[in-house]
């Protein structure tokens, strides 16, 4: 992959067309730079008129910020108002019932259409069957679902009747999901039978009553449980209900709760560096607010508009671009249950072109493997398919390379179609760093310039601001609506994790490291400052998966760094000593292969490393701290010309180079 060097020197440029600029809803530079001066001269003004133009409100807010108790802020605090409302019963009200909320198709191939009349239903009598078995408002309830109309249903309906629901990724381990229950206080879980996944059916169910069988999860009073499959699964006794038999005798109309802006719409658990995954909690207003308003300045969302987000509902990306935004803004959108390579490689340029497609928004994984797959069989490129409905495209959860960048420009926009690379994470709940695509002439692998509103500055490890082109650590100095507003039951943890001291404990601290070109400003992001590494877009924490090793009964000692990967773009390497001797060849692989299994129970086979290598010992100080800066080049299979007189150890270092 390109170095920073390269990518803060990019000079390709792509300006708007003048064809896409003319209908856009910020249409150039100019109006860009209107909105910032609006938001840096009157902040409150400017995010009190977005607010109102962009939401209803069942009580108007009459304060817009409220920072008293900073880093907690509070926006719109005394406005009520209710997030299904605002994504379904507007558009029954503007004449837009009988328009396609969502396109599902499933892995096999099935597709069904959902109109947004039939989507109030749906989430109307799921609300009141939740209702009916007494979940109410600020109840939490975790969603173990597949990508389904059902899984977006559910969110939708929680947020009706104000529960605050926390969603995991079907990915996750009965462990990973226990954790999360326990951490949540969480009186339900909705899930599916089976999770659908090619020829592999995942058993969900199967997995939640794992879960619940590890112990500590006496909260949960019910288990909804939809019926994908119709596979076996055990039910127990007065706990455990289908999905379809709650809903069937219920009323189709259900009064939404009304809920204060800052009720907490969902927490999502995300890695950090250090110990157990976050909750991040989001807000009900500010949230919806910026899910809305990105819809329409990053995406252009216009009513004929066919979206597609390829994200999975348990990743923030999910969240607001599949469950929330599209819906705020009464767009149609593609929701698909599989997976790009199955039937094949070109799965999603079929999709595309099938259900007409006009907004695509994928992960640089997946264009990458992509791209690898369309080099291998000619019968699955994209130019074997129709594109020609594209008329934007999007980039999401790690840096893009311009290679990949350049492919998908050429390939998948036929040069017509502008990208927009989006830098946000889970806390921002929506885009943060990005082009406008009717206004910023873009450059292959930067995210370019900060969304209006967005006080995003690159400072030093002192928290002073660093001039265009030098490196440093990427913050926000202002407050933004859709925030995270605390971490779920740890309020200190958030001060200390988002907002150090050091910067006088105001400045929110991203975790990213970045750049500014010399001369535009355009940002580029040079990936995280701590111990989490993001494989194929997914955040994991190098201290879980460490934790996970050492679990083992055969693992004394175990450190976990990530090293360059041209797919995935960052790849798990464990270093690991056993409490018996260092295995080596045959013995080597079979205890490599075992324990990545472990790590896959543990966590989720998302966490599973690429590569374990064994050694006598860690390369330590003589104080006895590892020194993961060498296990690091060592990864990328490099020499080590560093000063090492530091290690206690270093005939370990031969060990460790290479892999069994
Ligand atoms: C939305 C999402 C957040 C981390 C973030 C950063 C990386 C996301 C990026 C990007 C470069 C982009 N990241 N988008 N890096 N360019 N366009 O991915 O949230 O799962 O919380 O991950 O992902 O490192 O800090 P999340």
């Amino acid at each position: 992959m390109a170095n920073i060097e390269t990518l803060s020197n990019e000079t390709r440029i792509f300006s708007p067309s003048a064809e896409f600029s003319k209908t856009a809803a910020i249409s150039s530079m100019d109006a860009y730079h209107a909105l910032c001066a609006e938001a840096a001269t009157d902040e409150q003004g400017f995010w009190g008129r977005l607010a109102r133009e962009n939401l209803h409100w069942h009580k108007p807010f009459t304060q817009v910020l409220d920072e008293s108790n900073a880093p907690f802020y509070k926006w719109f605090e005394d406005g009520q108002l209710n997030v299904s409302y605002n994504c379904l019963d507007v558009h029954l009200q503007n004449g837009n019932a009988d328009k396609v909320a969502l396109v599902f198709e499933s892995d096999s191939g099935d597709v069904v259409k959902v109109t947004y009349q039939q989507l109030y239903e749906k989430v109307c009598k799921l609300a009141n069957g939740l209702k009916s078995l007494g979940i109410q408002k600020g109840d939490r309830v975790v969603i173990y679902m597949p990508m389904s109309v059902e899984g977006v249903v559910a969110m939708q309906a929680c947020a009706r009747i104000g529960a605050t629901h926390s969603v995991v990724f079907g990915g996750f381990s009965a462990k990973s999901l226990q954790e999360r229950i326990i951490d949540a206080g969480a009186v339900a879980v909705l899930t599916a039978d089976y999770q659908v996944r090619g020829s592999k059916h995942l058993p969900l169910k199967a997995i939640v009553d794992e879960a619940l069988a590890l112990g500590g999860c006496e909260c949960i009073k019910n288990v909804i449980v939809y019926q994908r499959t119709g596979g076996e699964v055990k039910f127990a006794e007065g706990r455990d209900h289908w999905l379809h038999e709650l809903v069937k005798e219920q009323a189709a109309e259900c009064t939404p709760e009304w809920v204060g802006a800052e009720h907490p719409l969902f927490i999502l658990y995300t890695s950090g560096s250090t110990g157990t995954p976050k909750g991040v909690q989001h807000s009900s207003g500010g949230y919806l607010l910026w899910a809305a308003l990105t819809m329409k300045w990053t995406f252009d969302i216009k009513p004929t508009d066919v979206f597609w987000c390829t994200a999975d509902i348990g990743w923030i990306t999910g969240h607001t671009y599949i469950a929330y935004g599209p819906l705020a803004v009464g767009a149609t959108q593609i929701i698909f249950e599989g997976i790009p390579t199955f039937p094949n490689a070109g799965r999603f340029w079929d999709m595309i072109a099938r259900h007409k497609a006009t907004i695509f928004y994928t992960a640089p994984t997946a264009i990458r493997s992509l791209i690898k797959a369309a080099d291998a069989d000619a019968n699955i490129h994209p130019s074997k398919y129709d594109l020609s409905s594209l008329r934007l495209l999007g980039s999401v959860g790690e840096p893009i390379n311009p290679e990949a960048w350049m492919w998908y420009h050429k390939n998948i926009g036929a040069e017509r179609c502008p990208i927009v690379d989006t830098f946000w994470q889970t806390e921002t709940g929506g885009h943060m760093i990005s082009p406008l695509p009717g206004a910023t002439p873009l450059v292959p692998g930067s995210c370019t310039l900060p969304m209006p509103g967005i006080a995003a500055v690159i400072v030093d490890e002192a928290g002073h601001d660093l001039p265009n082109g030098q490196g440093g650590l990427l913050v926000v100095k202002r407050p933004w609506p859709a925030m995270i507003r605390t971490i779920w039951n740890n309020p200190e943890r958030y001060k200390n994790a988002y907002f150090p001291a050091e910067f006088g404990g105001k400045v929110y601290l991203a975790g990213d490291g970045s750049v500014r070109n010399k001369d535009t400003g355009y940002f580029t992001i040079t990936g995280r400052i701590d111990d989490v590494l993001n494989v194929s877009g997914h955040r994991m924490g190098t201290m879980e998966i460490e934790s996970a090793l050492v679990a083992n009964p055969m693992v004394a000692e175990a450190a976990v760094v990530g090293r360059p990967d041209d797919t995935t773009g960052e790849a798990i390497c464990a270093f690991v000593v056993l409490k018996r001797s260092r295995p080596t060849g045959e013995e080597a692989k079979q205890i490599a292969k075992e324990l990545r299994d472990w790590v896959a129970k543990e966590i989720g086979p998302i966490a599973k490393p690429k590569e374990i290598r064994f050694g006598d010992n860690l390369p330590k100080t003589r104080s006895g701290k590892i020194m993961r800066r060498l296990l690091r080049i060592l990864a990328k299979g490099e020499e080590i010309t560093q000063d090492i007189s530091t290690l206690e150890n270093p005939a370990i270092l031969e060990q460790l180079k290479e892999a069994q």
